[in-house]
């Protein structure tokens, strides 16, 4: 089975332009607890390098692009986001990292849960001991 989920959401826009709406439950496969984004991403930084234990995510790129390497401890794809009208799936005990954002890049993230730091695995080694259990 595929690690890339991607969720392409209808578009709602029109001659005045471009419109989303997400809804938690809806198109969105859980109830939203948490929005962040990631923006004015410096030159060649690369981010993520963890994996939650049990957060449900979808990221988008809602401007510019940048690609997501998920690994489930046995295999690793890579996805570029680069459409304000698809999200990316990301379940619990994948890990993930973000490289290659474009200048303009503004990533937004819709989370199961507020933020919990003891939620996030954050050494890779223990996270492929983690993912074969
Ligand atoms: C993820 C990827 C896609 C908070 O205090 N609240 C928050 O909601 C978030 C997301 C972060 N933080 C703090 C934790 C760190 O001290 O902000 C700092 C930077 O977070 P982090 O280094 O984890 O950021 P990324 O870009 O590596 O990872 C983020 C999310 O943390 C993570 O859940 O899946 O984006």
């Amino acid at each position: 089975m595929s690690l890339i989920n991607l969720i392409e959401f209808k578009s709602l826009g029109d001659d005045r332009g471009g419109l989303v709406s997400l809804e938690g439950n809806n198109n969105i496969p859980f109830d939203i607890k948490r929005v962040y984004y990631i923006f004015n991403t410096k030159d060649g930084v690369s981010r993520g390098f963890h994996a939650h234990k049990d957060l449900q995510q979808v990221a988008i790129c809602i401007k510019g692009s940048c690609r997501f390497l998920l690994d489930d401890g046995q295999k690793k794809e890579t996805v570029l986001l680069d459409r304000a009208n698809v999200g990316l799936y990301i379940d619990s005990m994948k890990w993930r990292e973000m490289h290659d954002f474009s200048e303009e890049c503004v990533l937004m993230v819709l989370a199961s849960h507020h933020y919990d730091e003891a939620d996030y695995i954050r050494d890779y080694n223990e996270f492929l001991m983690a993912s074969k259990k």
